[in-house]
């Protein structure tokens, strides 16, 4: 059923992690470039300017302190309009291309009610717990299929948290009595990749009580046949449906694994 709209529009799509590495590169590569032309031109004046033990030349035109080196739009003034010139333009270039990006990684693919995921995530002292459109709660691990936007709404009942992945780039406040979205998408390529199942790391990064480092949890994208499977096996399961105001030790949370969810293969 969702299968045509995902070959159509999944394709396209960029994770965040794809994102900010190509952000990372360019910078890397521009700076490195700039900074060896820089680093270059200066040694090289300081060599061709040093102090060889003769007599300064008639016609050298030695700078004062204070005066601006334009030379009258002679040939300082060319090499001083260069350099703001290329300075500008490199760094505007970098600044909107760096935003257009963000915007993309803040908003995401375009949004699609009929094939994303709408996931309530809670965070307590001490953990996550996770709300599927069905109803269908669990702890500690978000099981989502590959290839589809998810969209995250945190908050928090207790104290602030803060829900992340760093492998997946993302990370977002969790606030009593507000919500947070964020959102994010495995594609299948990388699932089959990890051998048909990529976890990545759920950690709290706001320092939230005692508990907090081990406020740790699992994000698992499964191919969408295997989701599905999964999906409809817990059509109004209650056994792990749990309430969040009941308290869990932190213990608890170092329990929920894969044993949660039945139909997962190992
Ligand atoms: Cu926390």
């Amino acid at each position: 059923m969702i299968d045509p709209i995902i070959l159509q529009r999944g394709s396209d799509w960029r994770a965040q992690a794809e994102v900010f590495d190509e952000i990372f590169f360019v910078f890397l590569a521009l700076g490195t470039l700039v900074g060896t032309i820089v680093v270059a031109y200066t040694l090289w004046n300081v060599y061709k300017y040093r102090d060889d033990g003769g007599e300064p030349r008639e016609d050298f035109d030695a700078p004062t302190v204070g005066e601006l080196p334009t030379g009258q739009g002679g040939p300082k003034a060319k090499k001083l309009f260069l350099s703001f010139g290329l300075s500008a333009i490199v760094v505007i270039s970098l600044v909107v291309y760096a935003y257009g990006l963000l915007l993309y990684v803040e908003e995401g693919p375009d949004a699609n009610e009929e094939s994303d995921i709408e996931i309530l995530v809670t965070g307590y002292q001490f953990g996550w717990e996770y709300e599927y459109p069905n109803g269908h709660t669990t702890r500690g691990e978000l099981v989502v299929p590959a290839d589809h936007r998810v969209n995250l709404d945190v908050t928090s009942t207790d104290v602030w948290h803060n829900f992340g992945s760093s492998e997946l780039r993302i990370k977002s406040d969790a606030i009593p009595g507000e919500t947070s979205e964020v959102w994010f998408a495995v594609s299948s390529e990388t699932v089959e990749e990890q051998g048909g199942e990529a976890t990545y790391r759920v950690e709290c990064f706001e320092l939230c009580g005692q508990g907090h480092s081990a406020m740790k949890g699992q994000i698992t994208a499964l191919p969408q046949d295997e989701w599905e499977e999964w999906y409809e096996s817990t059509g109004g399961d209650s056994e792990n449906s749990s309430n969040v105001e009941g308290g869990v030790s932190v213990d608890d949370t170092a329990s929920v694994s894969h044993a949660a969810v039945g139909g997962v293969p190992a």
